[in-house]
């Protein structure tokens, strides 16, 4: 395996390979006493998503309702104005959320655009929230510039493995996206990275996309594992669904690769049982998006979520008094 960044590689594929196939119960236990090392045990990490410009986007991502090359029928809309994206903030905040992450349909931002995205930061962090953008790619300059007007998290996801990659998006290469990541990292912000599991993707791209994270020069702060959520008009749209027990074995072995990372059970969760989200919990997930909808598609409603945290004795993390 070839070192990322000049580092020598933490994780190699063999070693990663072997612990996503342990028996299932000797998984868990690894899994859960190392998220015990690190975290409190019972609290997760609430983030609410905004899409801050939606649709026409210029990519092509497989499996993404926003990309112009995929007849969703989504209705494309221009960058919002930033006292709405305050307001909506507010909002989350309110509802007990203590990050908040905007999104856009973008290659990556324009310079036209940079001041607006700029406010919408510290209008957000003034609100005493974390503050995650994800915005596509960015030049070295960009980073630097959202550094400056205080973001804490930036979203880039590999999404699948170096392998799967083209199969998935043409219009960009996963080099192009470890960029990226390299100029959010040397401006000095948090970097959020996962992807997306269920797209026809096999065993092995899963491992390896997580010891790719693992391997960076340093692992993500935060790790989104996606459940592919199928969209009519998408190339994806007939996926087959992954097995529940394969999802719950990935967020094990995220939390076991990167045992300080949040593990954020993110997408797909509305196709998910109580009981496979305890197991996600269980198995290390320690972060989800709260609030009925991720960026275009649904996502559980606060009622059933306040329920199943309460059933699980689950308690919300709060933030750091500041
Ligand atoms: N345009 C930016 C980019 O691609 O980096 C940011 C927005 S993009 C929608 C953010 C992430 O959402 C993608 O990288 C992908 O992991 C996830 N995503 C998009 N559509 C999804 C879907 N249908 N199911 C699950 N995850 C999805
Ligand atoms: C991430 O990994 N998942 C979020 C966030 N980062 C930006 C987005 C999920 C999008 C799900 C599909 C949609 O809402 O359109
Ligand atoms: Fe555009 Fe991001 Fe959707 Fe890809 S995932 S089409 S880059 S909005």
């Amino acid at each position: 395996m070839e070192p990322i960044g000049g580092a020598l590689p933490r994780w190699s594929r063999d070693a990663a390979a072997a612990i996503h196939d342990m028996p299932f119960n000797d998984l868990i236990f690894l899994a859960q006493t190392i998220h015990r090392q690190n975290f409190d045990r019972n609290q997760v990490q609430l983030s609410r998503l905004l899409s801050i410009k939606t649709g026409g986007c210029p990519e092509d991502c497989g499996y993404c309702s926003q990309s112009a090359h995929n007849p969703s029928g989504l209705q494309a809309s221009k960058l919002m104005e930033v006292e709405r994206v305050v307001a909506e903030a507010r909002k989350a905040r309110d509802a007990g959320a203590t990050r908040y992450c905007m999104g856009a349909a973008w290659r990556g931002p324009k310079e036209r655009d940079m001041d607006a995205i700029a406010a919408m930061i510290e209008g957000v962090k003034a609100l005493g929230m974390e503050t995650c953008m994800t915005l596509g790619m960015l030049e070295p300059d960009q980073a630097q510039r959202l550094k400056a007007a205080g973001l804490d998290y930036y979203n880039h996801n590999i999404d699948t493995s170096e392998r799967y990659y083209g199969d998935v998006v043409s219009t960009r290469t996963f080099a192009d996206r470890l960029e990226t990541l390299g100029h959010v990292r040397e401006a000095g912000i948090k970097v959020c990275c996962g992807g997306i599991v269920g797209m026809g993707e096999e065993k092995a791209d899963r491992i390896d996309m997580l010891v790719t994270l693992a391997n960076l020069p340093e692992p993500p702060e935060s790790v989104p594992i996606n459940m592919l959520i199928p969209i009519p008009g998408t190339p994806l749209a007939k996926a087959d669904p992954i097995d529940p027990i394969a999802f719950v074995r990935l967020v094990a072995l995220a939390r076991i690769l990167m045992p300080k990372s949040d593990v954020r059970l993110s997408a797909g969760r509305t196709a998910m049982s109580d009981e496979m989200q305890a197991l996600c919990f269980f198995a290390g997930a320690n972060s989800i998006f709260v609030g009925d909808t991720l960026l275009t598609a649904q996502n559980p409603q606060e009622d059933k979520d306040i329920a199943l945290f309460s059933r699980l004795g689950i308690q919300p993390m709060e933030l750091p008094a500041r």
